[in-house]
Protein backbone atom coordinates (compact mmCIF):
# COMPACT_ATOMS: atom_id res chain seq x y z
CA UNK A 1 0.00 0.00 0.00
CA UNK A 2 1.15 3.57 -0.65
CA UNK A 3 0.17 6.32 1.77
CA UNK A 4 1.87 9.43 0.34
CA UNK A 5 -1.28 11.54 0.05
CA UNK A 6 -2.58 10.50 3.48
CA UNK A 7 0.77 11.47 4.97
CA UNK A 8 0.71 14.86 3.27
CA UNK A 9 -2.88 15.52 4.35
CA UNK A 10 -2.06 14.48 7.91
CA UNK A 11 0.85 16.97 8.06
CA UNK A 12 -1.48 19.75 6.91
CA UNK A 13 -4.18 18.70 9.38
CA UNK A 14 -1.70 18.78 12.25
CA UNK A 15 -1.10 22.49 11.57
CA UNK A 16 -4.69 23.45 12.32
CA UNK A 17 -6.29 20.56 14.28
CA UNK A 18 -4.77 19.31 17.56
CA UNK A 19 -2.98 16.05 16.72
CA UNK A 20 -4.45 16.31 13.22
CA UNK A 21 -7.68 14.63 14.27
CA UNK A 22 -11.05 15.50 15.72
CA UNK A 23 -11.09 12.44 17.93
CA UNK A 24 -7.90 11.07 19.54
CA UNK A 25 -8.29 7.37 18.74
CA UNK A 26 -8.13 8.21 15.00
CA UNK A 27 -4.51 9.36 15.36
CA UNK A 28 -3.10 5.79 15.46
CA UNK A 29 -1.11 6.67 18.63
CA UNK A 30 -1.83 3.24 20.12
CA UNK A 31 -0.51 1.35 17.09
CA UNK A 32 1.96 3.87 15.62
CA UNK A 33 2.14 5.09 12.07
CA UNK A 34 0.16 7.74 10.22
CA UNK A 35 -3.63 7.68 9.96
CA UNK A 36 -5.11 7.09 6.54
CA UNK A 37 -7.43 9.72 5.13
CA UNK A 38 -10.66 8.39 3.70
CA UNK A 39 -11.94 9.65 0.37
CA UNK A 40 -15.18 7.64 0.15
CA UNK A 41 -16.90 4.46 1.30
CA UNK A 42 -19.48 2.08 -0.14
CA UNK A 43 -20.97 -1.01 1.48
CA UNK A 44 -18.24 -2.93 3.28
CA UNK A 45 -15.41 -0.91 1.73
CA UNK A 46 -13.42 2.22 2.49
CA UNK A 47 -11.30 3.97 -0.17
CA UNK A 48 -8.44 6.18 1.03
CA UNK A 49 -7.01 9.27 -0.71
CA UNK A 50 -4.18 7.18 -2.19
CA UNK A 51 -6.67 4.93 -3.94
CA UNK A 52 -6.22 2.00 -1.54
CA UNK A 53 -9.30 -0.12 -0.77
CA UNK A 54 -10.02 -1.63 2.66
CA UNK A 55 -12.58 -3.95 4.17
CA UNK A 56 -13.96 -1.87 7.03
CA UNK A 57 -14.33 -3.39 10.50
CA UNK A 58 -14.74 0.00 12.22
CA UNK A 59 -17.82 1.25 10.32
CA UNK A 60 -17.51 4.69 11.89
CA UNK A 61 -17.28 2.96 15.32
CA UNK A 62 -20.64 1.28 14.94
CA UNK A 63 -23.25 3.29 13.02
CA UNK A 64 -22.80 1.63 9.62
CA UNK A 65 -24.46 -1.66 10.58
CA UNK A 66 -25.95 -1.88 7.06
CA UNK A 67 -22.74 -0.75 5.34
CA UNK A 68 -21.50 2.61 4.10
CA UNK A 69 -23.56 4.95 1.91
CA UNK A 70 -26.59 2.70 2.38
CA UNK A 71 -28.83 3.93 -0.45
CA UNK A 72 -32.15 4.36 1.41
CA UNK A 73 -30.39 6.30 4.19
CA UNK A 74 -28.53 8.56 1.77
CA UNK A 75 -31.71 9.22 -0.22
CA UNK A 76 -33.56 10.07 2.96
CA UNK A 77 -30.87 12.60 3.95
CA UNK A 78 -30.77 14.17 0.45
CA UNK A 79 -34.55 14.46 0.18
CA UNK A 80 -34.81 15.96 3.66
CA UNK A 81 -31.96 18.42 3.07
CA UNK A 82 -33.81 19.90 0.12
CA UNK A 83 -36.51 21.07 2.52
CA UNK A 84 -33.99 22.75 4.85
CA UNK A 85 -31.45 21.31 7.29
CA UNK A 86 -32.43 22.64 10.71
CA UNK A 87 -35.17 24.84 12.12
CA UNK A 88 -34.77 24.82 15.89
CA UNK A 89 -38.47 24.00 16.06
CA UNK A 90 -40.37 20.71 16.38
CA UNK A 91 -40.75 18.51 13.28
CA UNK A 92 -42.80 15.38 12.54
CA UNK A 93 -39.60 13.40 11.94
CA UNK A 94 -38.67 13.70 15.63
CA UNK A 95 -41.98 12.19 16.70
CA UNK A 96 -41.73 9.44 14.10
CA UNK A 97 -38.28 8.22 15.20
CA UNK A 98 -39.22 8.60 18.88
CA UNK A 99 -42.37 6.49 18.38
CA UNK A 100 -40.34 3.81 16.56
CA UNK A 101 -37.59 3.73 19.20
CA UNK A 102 -40.20 3.39 21.96
CA UNK A 103 -41.81 0.55 20.00
CA UNK A 104 -38.46 -1.25 19.54
CA UNK A 105 -37.18 -0.85 23.14
CA UNK A 106 -39.74 -2.22 25.58
CA UNK A 107 -38.40 -0.56 28.76
CA UNK A 108 -38.88 3.04 27.56
CA UNK A 109 -41.91 5.30 27.28
CA UNK A 110 -40.13 8.50 26.23
CA UNK A 111 -36.83 9.47 24.58
CA UNK A 112 -34.88 12.73 24.27
CA UNK A 113 -32.52 13.19 21.30
CA UNK A 114 -29.12 14.88 21.60
CA UNK A 115 -26.06 15.09 19.34
CA UNK A 116 -23.62 12.50 20.66
CA UNK A 117 -23.23 9.53 22.94
CA UNK A 118 -21.35 11.75 25.38
CA UNK A 119 -24.28 14.13 25.61
CA UNK A 120 -26.68 11.22 26.07
CA UNK A 121 -24.69 9.70 28.95
CA UNK A 122 -23.97 13.07 30.57
CA UNK A 123 -27.67 13.95 30.45
CA UNK A 124 -28.71 10.51 31.75
CA UNK A 125 -26.52 10.96 34.84
CA UNK A 126 -27.90 14.45 35.49
CA UNK A 127 -31.43 13.07 35.15
CA UNK A 128 -30.65 10.22 37.57
CA UNK A 129 -29.20 12.70 40.09
CA UNK A 130 -32.21 14.99 39.70
CA UNK A 131 -34.69 12.12 40.05
CA UNK A 132 -33.02 10.46 43.08
CA UNK A 133 -31.68 13.70 44.63
CA UNK A 134 -28.42 11.86 45.29
CA UNK A 135 -25.02 12.87 43.93
CA UNK A 136 -22.62 9.95 43.47
CA UNK A 137 -22.47 7.48 40.59
CA UNK A 138 -20.71 4.16 40.14
CA UNK A 139 -18.97 3.45 36.85
CA UNK A 140 -16.63 0.63 35.85
CA UNK A 141 -12.93 0.85 34.97
CA UNK A 142 -12.54 0.38 31.25
CA UNK A 143 -16.08 1.44 30.43
CA UNK A 144 -16.27 4.58 28.31
CA UNK A 145 -19.35 6.80 28.38
CA UNK A 146 -17.95 9.73 26.42
CA UNK A 147 -15.71 12.58 27.47
CA UNK A 148 -17.81 14.52 29.99
CA UNK A 149 -15.99 15.21 33.26
CA UNK A 150 -17.84 12.68 35.41
CA UNK A 151 -16.69 9.83 33.19
CA UNK A 152 -12.99 10.67 32.65
CA UNK A 153 -12.09 8.87 35.81
CA UNK A 154 -10.16 5.82 34.56
CA UNK A 155 -12.22 5.94 31.39
CA UNK A 156 -11.83 3.38 28.64
CA UNK A 157 -11.33 3.84 24.90
CA UNK A 158 -9.15 6.82 23.96
CA UNK A 159 -8.30 7.82 27.49
CA UNK A 160 -6.82 4.37 28.18
CA UNK A 161 -4.71 4.59 25.05
CA UNK A 162 -3.22 7.88 26.20
CA UNK A 163 -2.47 6.48 29.65
CA UNK A 164 -4.23 9.36 31.36
CA UNK A 165 -7.10 7.75 33.24
CA UNK A 166 -7.77 11.02 35.13
CA UNK A 167 -7.74 13.63 32.35
CA UNK A 168 -6.27 17.04 33.32
CA UNK A 169 -9.06 19.56 33.59
CA UNK A 170 -11.34 17.23 35.52
CA UNK A 171 -11.71 18.73 39.00
CA UNK A 172 -11.38 16.83 42.25
CA UNK A 173 -14.86 18.16 43.02
CA UNK A 174 -16.20 16.22 40.08
CA UNK A 175 -14.02 13.16 40.54
CA UNK A 176 -15.16 12.61 44.13
CA UNK A 177 -18.69 11.89 42.95
CA UNK A 178 -17.64 9.12 40.58
CA UNK A 179 -16.93 5.79 42.27
CA UNK A 180 -15.03 3.10 40.37
CA UNK A 181 -15.49 -0.66 40.37
CA UNK A 182 -13.88 -3.40 38.29
CA UNK A 183 -16.19 -4.78 35.58
CA UNK A 184 -17.74 -8.16 36.39
CA UNK A 185 -17.03 -7.69 40.12
CA UNK A 186 -20.31 -7.58 42.02
CA UNK A 187 -18.63 -7.75 45.43
CA UNK A 188 -16.69 -4.55 44.73
CA UNK A 189 -19.96 -2.80 43.87
CA UNK A 190 -21.55 -4.03 47.08
CA UNK A 191 -18.61 -2.70 49.08
CA UNK A 192 -18.85 0.71 47.40
CA UNK A 193 -22.56 0.89 48.12
CA UNK A 194 -21.96 -0.03 51.76
CA UNK A 195 -19.32 2.68 52.05
CA UNK A 196 -21.60 5.28 50.47
CA UNK A 197 -24.96 4.39 51.94
CA UNK A 198 -27.76 6.58 50.63
CA UNK A 199 -25.41 8.74 48.53
CA UNK A 200 -25.43 6.95 45.17
CA UNK A 201 -27.87 8.04 42.47
CA UNK A 202 -27.03 5.46 39.83
CA UNK A 203 -24.81 2.78 38.40
CA UNK A 204 -23.85 3.40 34.77
CA UNK A 205 -22.51 0.50 32.75
CA UNK A 206 -21.96 -0.73 29.22
CA UNK A 207 -24.08 -3.93 29.45
CA UNK A 208 -21.63 -5.51 27.04
CA UNK A 209 -18.41 -3.55 27.35
CA UNK A 210 -16.85 -2.47 24.07
CA UNK A 211 -14.13 -0.02 25.16
CA UNK A 212 -11.63 -2.44 26.63
CA UNK A 213 -12.14 -4.75 23.72
CA UNK A 214 -15.41 -6.67 23.88
CA UNK A 215 -16.02 -7.81 27.48
CA UNK A 216 -19.36 -9.58 28.00
CA UNK A 217 -20.97 -9.55 31.46
CA UNK A 218 -20.38 -12.68 33.53
CA UNK A 219 -23.42 -14.83 34.33
CA UNK A 220 -25.49 -13.04 36.98
CA UNK A 221 -23.45 -9.82 36.99
CA UNK A 222 -26.05 -7.52 35.45
CA UNK A 223 -28.83 -9.24 37.37
CA UNK A 224 -26.86 -8.56 40.54
CA UNK A 225 -26.56 -4.87 39.67
CA UNK A 226 -30.30 -4.73 38.99
CA UNK A 227 -31.00 -6.16 42.44
CA UNK A 228 -28.53 -3.82 44.17
CA UNK A 229 -30.16 -0.82 42.48
CA UNK A 230 -33.62 -1.94 43.57
CA UNK A 231 -32.44 -2.60 47.14
CA UNK A 232 -30.68 0.78 47.44
CA UNK A 233 -33.04 3.10 45.55
CA UNK A 234 -30.47 3.69 42.80
CA UNK A 235 -31.12 3.83 39.06
CA UNK A 236 -29.48 1.39 36.66
CA UNK A 237 -28.26 3.20 33.54
CA UNK A 238 -27.37 1.03 30.54
CA UNK A 239 -25.04 2.85 28.18
CA UNK A 240 -26.20 1.27 24.90
CA UNK A 241 -24.46 3.76 22.64
CA UNK A 242 -22.62 0.76 21.16
CA UNK A 243 -25.02 -2.14 21.86
CA UNK A 244 -28.28 -0.32 21.13
CA UNK A 245 -30.03 -1.52 17.96
CA UNK A 246 -26.92 -3.67 17.30
CA UNK A 247 -27.30 -6.67 19.63
CA UNK A 248 -31.04 -6.85 18.91
CA UNK A 249 -33.88 -4.50 17.98
CA UNK A 250 -34.21 -3.83 21.71
CA UNK A 251 -30.45 -3.83 22.24
CA UNK A 252 -28.74 -5.48 25.20
CA UNK A 253 -31.87 -5.21 27.32
CA UNK A 254 -33.65 -7.54 24.92
CA UNK A 255 -30.64 -9.74 24.17
CA UNK A 256 -29.74 -10.26 27.83
CA UNK A 257 -33.30 -10.04 29.15
CA UNK A 258 -32.65 -7.40 31.80
CA UNK A 259 -34.28 -3.99 32.23
CA UNK A 260 -32.40 -0.77 32.95
CA UNK A 261 -34.08 2.35 34.35
CA UNK A 262 -32.43 4.74 31.89
CA UNK A 263 -30.82 3.72 28.58
CA UNK A 264 -28.58 5.78 26.33
CA UNK A 265 -28.12 5.45 22.59
CA UNK A 266 -25.82 6.71 19.83
CA UNK A 267 -24.14 5.44 16.67
CA UNK A 268 -26.76 3.21 14.93
CA UNK A 269 -29.69 5.42 16.03
CA UNK A 270 -28.24 8.26 13.93
CA UNK A 271 -27.62 6.23 10.77
CA UNK A 272 -24.19 7.86 10.50
CA UNK A 273 -25.23 11.41 11.41
CA UNK A 274 -24.55 12.99 14.83
CA UNK A 275 -27.26 11.61 17.10
CA UNK A 276 -27.37 10.48 20.72
CA UNK A 277 -30.43 9.83 22.85
CA UNK A 278 -31.46 8.88 26.36
CA UNK A 279 -34.71 7.24 27.35
CA UNK A 280 -36.66 5.83 30.28
CA UNK A 281 -40.16 5.29 31.59
CA UNK A 282 -42.32 8.45 31.71
CA UNK A 283 -42.07 8.77 35.49
CA UNK A 284 -38.33 9.47 35.13
CA UNK A 285 -38.28 11.30 31.78
CA UNK A 286 -40.94 13.77 32.93
CA UNK A 287 -38.36 15.23 35.34
CA UNK A 288 -36.76 16.83 32.26
CA UNK A 289 -37.33 20.46 31.25
CA UNK A 290 -39.65 21.90 30.12
CA UNK A 291 -41.94 19.54 32.08
CA UNK A 292 -39.67 19.05 35.06
CA UNK A 293 -36.75 20.86 36.64
CA UNK A 294 -33.78 18.86 35.29
CA UNK A 295 -32.36 21.11 32.58
CA UNK A 296 -31.03 19.72 29.28
CA UNK A 297 -31.07 21.33 25.83
CA UNK A 298 -29.43 21.46 22.38
CA UNK A 299 -29.59 23.73 19.34
CA UNK A 300 -29.33 20.91 16.82
CA UNK A 301 -30.94 18.18 18.91
CA UNK A 302 -33.44 16.28 16.76
CA UNK A 303 -32.43 18.11 13.59
CA UNK A 304 -34.24 16.89 10.49
CA UNK A 305 -31.24 15.42 8.63
CA UNK A 306 -30.11 13.29 11.57
CA UNK A 307 -33.67 12.23 12.35
CA UNK A 308 -34.27 11.28 8.71
CA UNK A 309 -31.10 9.16 8.62
CA UNK A 310 -31.82 7.51 11.96
CA UNK A 311 -35.48 6.89 11.14
CA UNK A 312 -34.61 5.14 7.88
CA UNK A 313 -32.00 3.01 9.65
CA UNK A 314 -34.32 1.99 12.48
CA UNK A 315 -37.18 1.27 10.06
CA UNK A 316 -35.00 -1.20 8.17
CA UNK A 317 -33.77 -2.89 11.35
CA UNK A 318 -37.31 -3.07 12.70
CA UNK A 319 -38.79 -4.50 9.50
CA UNK A 320 -36.14 -7.14 8.90
CA UNK A 321 -34.84 -8.61 12.17
CA UNK A 322 -33.02 -11.29 10.11
CA UNK A 323 -30.22 -8.70 9.85
CA UNK A 324 -29.33 -9.55 13.45
CA UNK A 325 -29.05 -13.28 12.75
CA UNK A 326 -27.02 -12.46 9.65
CA UNK A 327 -24.41 -10.24 11.36
CA UNK A 328 -24.21 -12.62 14.33
CA UNK A 329 -23.53 -15.57 11.98
CA UNK A 330 -20.88 -13.60 10.06
CA UNK A 331 -19.17 -12.65 13.31
CA UNK A 332 -19.20 -16.25 14.51
CA UNK A 333 -17.67 -17.34 11.16
CA UNK A 334 -14.91 -14.76 11.60
CA UNK A 335 -14.39 -15.85 15.22
CA UNK A 336 -14.00 -19.53 14.33
CA UNK A 337 -11.74 -18.76 11.39
CA UNK A 338 -9.44 -16.54 13.45
CA UNK A 339 -9.25 -19.01 16.33
CA UNK A 340 -8.25 -21.79 13.93
CA UNK A 341 -5.50 -19.65 12.42
CA UNK A 342 -4.08 -18.47 15.77
CA UNK A 343 -4.23 -22.00 17.22
CA UNK A 344 -2.41 -23.43 14.21
CA UNK A 345 0.38 -20.90 14.77
CA UNK A 346 0.40 -21.39 18.57
CA UNK A 347 -0.29 -17.69 19.08
CA UNK A 348 -1.53 -16.99 22.64
CA UNK A 349 -4.87 -15.24 22.21
CA UNK A 350 -8.37 -14.76 23.54
CA UNK A 351 -11.31 -13.86 21.33
CA UNK A 352 -14.25 -12.28 23.14
CA UNK A 353 -17.60 -12.13 21.38
CA UNK A 354 -21.24 -11.45 22.00
CA UNK A 355 -23.48 -11.16 18.96
CA UNK A 356 -21.71 -8.99 16.39
CA UNK A 357 -19.32 -7.49 18.95
CA UNK A 358 -15.91 -9.15 18.86
CA UNK A 359 -12.33 -8.42 19.89
CA UNK A 360 -8.97 -10.20 19.76
CA UNK A 361 -6.59 -10.10 22.73
CA UNK A 362 -3.02 -11.41 22.36
CA UNK A 363 -2.26 -12.92 25.73
CA UNK A 364 -2.96 -16.00 27.81
CA UNK A 365 -5.28 -14.52 30.46
CA UNK A 366 -9.04 -14.45 29.93
CA UNK A 367 -10.16 -10.84 29.38
CA UNK A 368 -12.95 -10.11 31.84
CA UNK A 369 -12.21 -6.54 32.93
CA UNK A 370 -9.94 -3.52 32.32
CA UNK A 371 -6.97 -5.01 34.17
CA UNK A 372 -6.92 -8.26 32.20
CA UNK A 373 -7.56 -6.35 28.97
CA UNK A 374 -4.52 -4.18 29.73
CA UNK A 375 -2.31 -7.23 30.30
CA UNK A 376 -3.05 -8.46 26.79
CA UNK A 377 -2.78 -4.99 25.26
CA UNK A 378 0.68 -4.55 26.77
CA UNK A 379 2.15 -7.40 24.73
CA UNK A 380 2.53 -5.06 21.74
CA UNK A 381 1.44 -7.83 19.37
CA UNK A 382 -1.73 -5.99 18.47
CA UNK A 383 0.14 -3.21 16.64
CA UNK A 384 1.79 -5.76 14.33
CA UNK A 385 -1.60 -7.35 13.76
CA UNK A 386 -3.19 -3.98 12.96
CA UNK A 387 -0.52 -2.84 10.49
CA UNK A 388 -0.16 -6.27 8.91
CA UNK A 389 -3.88 -6.29 8.13
CA UNK A 390 -3.92 -2.68 7.00
CA UNK A 391 -1.20 -3.47 4.46
CA UNK A 392 -3.42 -6.27 3.16
CA UNK A 393 -6.52 -4.09 2.84
CA UNK A 394 -8.27 -4.93 6.10
CA UNK A 395 -9.02 -1.97 8.40
CA UNK A 396 -9.63 -2.84 12.06
CA UNK A 397 -9.78 -0.43 15.01
CA UNK A 398 -6.33 1.13 15.72
CA UNK A 399 -6.34 0.12 19.37
CA UNK A 400 -6.38 -3.15 21.37
CA UNK A 401 -9.03 -1.54 23.55
CA UNK A 402 -11.64 -1.36 20.82
CA UNK A 403 -14.27 -3.74 19.54
CA UNK A 404 -14.66 -4.69 15.89
CA UNK A 405 -17.89 -3.47 14.29
CA UNK A 406 -19.43 -5.92 11.80
CA UNK A 407 -21.74 -4.63 9.07
CA UNK A 408 -24.26 -6.71 7.17
CA UNK A 409 -22.66 -5.45 3.96
CA UNK A 410 -19.75 -7.85 4.62
CA UNK A 411 -20.11 -10.98 2.44
CA UNK A 412 -18.67 -14.39 3.22
CA UNK A 413 -16.17 -13.74 0.40
CA UNK A 414 -15.12 -10.61 2.32
CA UNK A 415 -14.78 -12.68 5.49
CA UNK A 416 -12.66 -15.26 3.65
CA UNK A 417 -10.49 -12.44 2.27
CA UNK A 418 -10.08 -11.19 5.84
CA UNK A 419 -9.18 -14.64 7.17
CA UNK A 420 -6.65 -15.12 4.36
CA UNK A 421 -5.04 -11.81 5.33
CA UNK A 422 -4.94 -12.89 8.99
CA UNK A 423 -3.34 -16.19 7.99
CA UNK A 424 -0.63 -14.27 6.10
CA UNK A 425 0.00 -11.93 9.06
CA UNK A 426 -0.06 -14.66 11.74
CA UNK A 427 3.60 -15.75 11.42
CA UNK A 428 4.67 -12.18 12.36
CA UNK A 429 2.70 -12.36 15.63
CA UNK A 430 4.73 -15.01 17.42
P1 LIG B 1 -19.68 9.84 21.36
O1 LIG B 1 -19.72 11.08 22.23
O2 LIG B 1 -18.28 9.56 20.86
O3 LIG B 1 -20.71 9.88 20.23
O4 LIG B 1 -20.11 8.59 22.23
C1 LIG B 1 -19.40 8.32 23.41
C2 LIG B 1 -19.59 6.85 23.78
C3 LIG B 1 -20.46 6.54 24.81
N1 LIG B 1 -20.67 5.26 25.18
C4 LIG B 1 -20.05 4.24 24.55
C5 LIG B 1 -20.32 2.84 24.99
C6 LIG B 1 -19.15 4.50 23.49
O5 LIG B 1 -18.52 3.46 22.88
C7 LIG B 1 -18.92 5.83 23.08
C8 LIG B 1 -17.96 6.18 21.97
N2 LIG B 1 -17.23 5.09 21.40
C9 LIG B 1 -15.92 5.41 20.86
C10 LIG B 1 -15.31 4.11 20.35
N3 LIG B 1 -14.97 3.20 21.35
C11 LIG B 1 -16.02 6.43 19.79
C12 LIG B 1 -14.75 6.62 18.99
C13 LIG B 1 -14.10 7.93 19.27
O6 LIG B 1 -13.98 8.30 20.47
O7 LIG B 1 -13.67 8.58 18.29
Amino acid sequence: MKYQRSSALFKAAEQVIPGGVNSPVRAFKAVGGTPIFIDKAQGAYLYDVDGNRYLDYINSWGPMILGHAHKPVVESIVNTAQKGTSFGAPTLLETQIAELAVQMVSSIDKIRFVNSGTEACMSAVRLARGYTQKEKIIKFSGCYHGHSDSFLIAAGSGAITFGTPNSPGVTQGTAKDTLLAPYNNLEAVQNIIEANKGAIAAIIIEPVAGNMGCVPPKEGFLEGLRLLCDQNEMLLIFDEVMTGFRLAKGGAQERLNIKADIVTFGKVIGGGLPVGAFAARSEIMDYLAPLGSVYQAGTLSGNPLAMAAGLQMLQELNQDASIYDSIDAKTQYLHQGMATIFDSHNIPHTINRLGSMISVHFGTTPVVDFESSSVSAATGVFSKFFHGLLEKGVYIAPSAYETWFISDALTYEDLDFTLAAIAQVAPQLK
